[in-house]
C-alpha cells in the first residue's frame, strides 16, 4: 500500500500547506446563486473577494472557490458560465491574500483557466474522471483533491445503492489516486475524499464517517466536507443548514481525532477553534 508522505509540510512551485500541527481548514467560497447553504450570498464578485479575504484572516489554509452548485438535483453550469463567475474573483483574492485558492471544478477548460488567474489547487468532484485535468495537474505540479461521488449531482440522492459502501468508496479512492500518481502527480499532493452527501443516504454517510481512519490509514491524506450538509440537519431537526454549526463542530472534532489532514466548511472562524483544540487533543499515533 503506498505510504503518505512523511513531510508535513507540502510545497509546490506555487503555494504551501502546513499540516504539523496537524488538521487544517479549507473555507468555502460559493460564487453561486444557488448553494445549498449560502446561495446567492457571495455571488457578487466584491462580496466573494471579502469573504475570502476574511476567511484567510480567519485562519482558512485554503479558500475553495467554485461556480457551480453540486446540491442534489442541480444543473451544470457551462465552461463559460463558470469562466466568468469565477475568474475576477481569483484575480482580486490572488492580490489580497497568500493562502492556496482551489478550484472546485470538474471541468479541465474552468480548471485551466483559473490556475492561469492564480489559483494552486484542483478540487475536482469527479477524481479526475477527465484524464486532461489529471495531465493538467500533473502540468502544473499543483495538489488535486479526488471526491467520491454516486452517479451525478442531478440524479445521485435519487437511489444510492452499495453493497459495503466504505470498501466501495475506499477503493474507488485508492484507484483513483495510484492512476493519479501515473500522471506524475506526487503522493503529498493527493488528498483523497469520501464525497458525504454524493450519492449516500444518511446510513452511507455515518458508515463513511465512523470509518474515517480507514480513508487516513490508506496511505493518502484525506479531506473531508461536512459542514451544515442534510445529514447534520436529519440528525438534530435543524433545517436550515445555516443553523448546523455546532452539529458541523461535532463531526470535525471527530475527523480531526482520526487524522483527516483537510476539513472543508463555510464556518471558517468557529471551525477553526474546532480544528485547534481537537488537534491537540488529538492522540498521536
Ligand atoms: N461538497 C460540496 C462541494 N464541493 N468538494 C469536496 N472535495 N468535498 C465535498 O464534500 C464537497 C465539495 C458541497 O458543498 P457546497 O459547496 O457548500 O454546496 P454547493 O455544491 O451547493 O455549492
Amino acid at each position: 500500500m503506498a505510504k503518505v508522505s512523511a513531510k508535513n509540510v507540502v510545497e509546490w512551485p506555487r503555494g504551501r500547506l502546513d499540516f504539523s500541527a496537524g488538521c487544517v481548514v479549507m473555507g468555502v467560497l460559493n460564487v453561486t446563486p444557488d448553494s445549498f447553504s449560502d446561495g446567492g450570498q457571495f455571488f457578487d464578485t466584491d462580496k466573494a473577494i471579502e469573504h475570502g479575504v476574511q476567511m484567510a484572516a480567519e485562519g482558512a489554509a485554503i479558500i475553495d472557490v467554485g461556480a457551480e452548485s453540486t446540491r442534489p438535483s442541480s444543473a451544470p453550469v457551462s465552461a463559460e458560465g463558470q469562466i466568468k463567475r469565477v475568474i475576477p474573483v481569483i484575480r482580486g483574492l490572488r492580490e489580497k491574500i497568500d493562502v492556496p485558492i482551489s478550484i472546485d471544478t470538474y471541468n479541465v477548460e474552468v480548471a485551466l483557466a483559473a490556475l492561469e488567474a492564480g489559483a494552486s489547487m484542483i478540487n475536482d468532484i469527479t477524481a479526475l474522471s477527465d484524464e486532461q485535468m489529471a495531465e493538467l495537474a500533473a502540468e502544473q505540479q499543483v495538489p488535486v483533491v479526488l471526491m467520491h461521488m454516486q452517479g451525478t449531482p442531478a440524479t445521485m440522492q435519487a437511489e444510492p445503492k452499495y453493497d459495503d459502501v466504505v470498501t466501495e468508496v475506499l477503493d474507488f479512492l485508492v484507484s483513483r489516486a495510484k492512476r493519479a500518481e501515473q500522471f506524475s502527480i506526487d503522493n503529498s499532493k493527493i488528498f483523497i475524499d469520501p464525497g458525504i452527501g454524493f450519492g449516500k443516504t444518511l446510513e452511507h454517510n455515518l458508515s463513511l464517517l465512523r470509518n474515517i481512519d480507514k480513508f487516513v490509514a490508506a496511505g493518502y491524506r484525506v479531506l473531508v466536507g461536512t459542514s451544515r450538509k442534510s445529514f447534520i440537519g436529519k440528525l438534530t431537526g435543524k433545517e436550515k443548514p445555516s443553523d448546523r454549526i455546532f452539529g458541523t463542530a461535532a463531526s470535525v472534532a471527530l475527523c480531526v481525532a482520526a487524522g483527516v489532514s483537510i476539513v472543508r466548511v463555510h464556518d471558517v472562524a468557529e471551525m477553526i477553534d474546532v480544528v485547534k483544540v481537537a488537534n491537540k487533543l488529538k492522540i498521536q499515533s
